[in-house]
């Protein structure tokens, strides 16, 4: 790996960096297809599809009891972690739990509450990686917010991995199917004889279940597109190059379309990083994956002339993670507004927030940090407004409301004010 000086980029390149899209779009006719072929051939398609991609056999697609069996079958250790992170997370998630409200505005009184819907989705990745750690991120949340039916949808496999499946069913989930990819979109979107169609479908995924999220929307409500990991990591000479390594290493493992940036105005830190990456790479289990990722056009260690120039490539860039290492963290943070989650100073790694801190690893992925918030319990909520008039505040706003909608030509609306005053 060399570094590169952010000034010498080219345009090209800076759209590769700004607008990636982690090879979601190369997808979606072939999601496409799949999509189709769940709504009309249902669970036959699901079986299908387990065959040509998950090389497998499905038999029954519900797994909810073998969930349950997965849980009781893990040692102390397993379930001691997967309690932990659930518990911290259940912690973080209960702190957003919005309160029901009413005020008096002169005399008009008005409020909002809030209410979970009742059938939600959540995708649980599977494939080269096993994710025990989104089940916790999907479900807990969503327990949390109330949603009385909670359904997960996990890759199919010959031996379905005991880990995912336990935290599966310690989070909470109320049904579990085996069904992966974009047909596991489609089946939670559009129901098939043995899932039950949801209103919301929420989690991370590869390329292929990203696509299907974005193809479904319309049809069912998704939380926002959360594809292959990013990190940037924004760093000053006070970083450890070892580190700042460690972390990009780390999101390179997920996949080969993640995306891994460090930036930092220190051009001996950024050769160090560098050097320090190689290194690290080539000690790891994953190195194919890693490679594949660091070569992506929206991976890279950058060299910027100032820390400013550095903070603006940070913000144009709206990482899904956003690592500050510097001497004075908050200080750059306020100048970043586009991140999925931050993670500040030299103890706060990334693998932090994707297992155990807290904090949702469930974040906005393809520059998504600019108009979303990762996954929270606001996602499993929607609210109504309620207001009560008396006379007297009806009586404040009555020539207002007459005269706007007279102003629209909606006489019938005027009238069934002025009739509340007819003594
Ligand atoms: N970094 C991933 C989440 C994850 N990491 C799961 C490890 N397991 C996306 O935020
Ligand atoms: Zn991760």
């Amino acid at each position: 790996m060399q570094p590169r000086a952010v000034a010498d980029l080219s345009p090209a390149e800076r759209v590769a960096f700004f607008e990636r899209d982690a090879g979601v779009e190369a997808v979606r006719e072939d999601v496409r297809d799949i999509l189709g072929r769940v709504r009309e051939e249902g669970d036959v398609a699901l079986r299908e599809f387990a065959r040509e991609f998950d090389d497998c056999e499905v038999g029954n697609l519900d797994i909810t009891d073998d969930a349950e069996r997965a849980w009781a079958s893990l040692d102390d250790d397993l379930k001691g972690a997967i309690e932990t992170a659930t518990e911290n997370v259940r912690a973080f998630h209960e702190r957003q739990v919005p309160e029901d409200w009413r005020d008096s505005f002169d005399g008009r009184e008005l409020g909002r509450r809030f209410r979970p819907i009742e059938r939600a989705g959540v995708y649980v990745p599977g494939g080269t990686a096993a994710y025990p750690s989104s089940a916790i991120m999907g479900v807990v949340p969503a327990k949390v917010a109330g949603v009385e039916h909670v359904a997960v949808a996990t890759p199919p496999a010959t031996e379905l991995n005991p880990v995912t499946l336990g935290a599966i069913h310690h989070a909470g989930a109320d049904v579990v199917y085996r069904v992966g990819g974009a047909q596991a979109v489609g089946a939670l979107a559009y129901g098939t004889e043995t899932v039950d169609a949801v209103q919301k479908v929420v989690g991370p995924g590869n390329r292929w279940v990203t696509a299907a999220k974005a193809e479904v929307r319309g049809t069912v409500e998704i939380d926002f597109l959360a594809g292959p990991s990013e990190v940037l990591v924004l760093c000053d000479a006070t970083a450890d190059p070892e580190l700042v390594a460690a972390d990009l290493v780390a999101q390179a493992e997920h996949d080969p379309n993640a995306s891994v940036v460090a930036v930092t105005d220190d051009e001996a830190l950024a050769t160090a990083v560098c050097e320090a990456v190689d290194e690290q790479a080539a000690e790891r289990e994953r190195e194919e994956t890693i490679r594949a990722a660091l070569d992506n056009d929206a991976s890279g260690v950058l060299v910027a002339r100032s820390m400013p120039e550095a903070v603006l490539f940070a913000d144009e860039y709206a990482a899904e993670h956003l690592s500050v290492v510097a001497e004075d963290d908050e200080a750059l943070l306020e100048r970043v507004d586009n991140a999925g989650s931050v993670f500040l100073g030299g103890y706060s790694p990334v693998a932090a927030g994707d297992y155990a801190a807290g904090t949702n690893h469930v974040l906005p992925t393809n520059g998504g940090a600019r108009v979303h918030g990762g996954l929270s319990v606001d996602t499993f909520l929607r609210s109504s407004t309620v207001q009560r008039l008396d006379r007297e505040a009806l009586g404040d706003v009555r020539k207002a409301i007459t005269t706007l909608a007279r102003a629209e030509g909606l006489e019938a609306h005027a009238a069934s004010v002025e009739k509340r005053f007819e003594d």
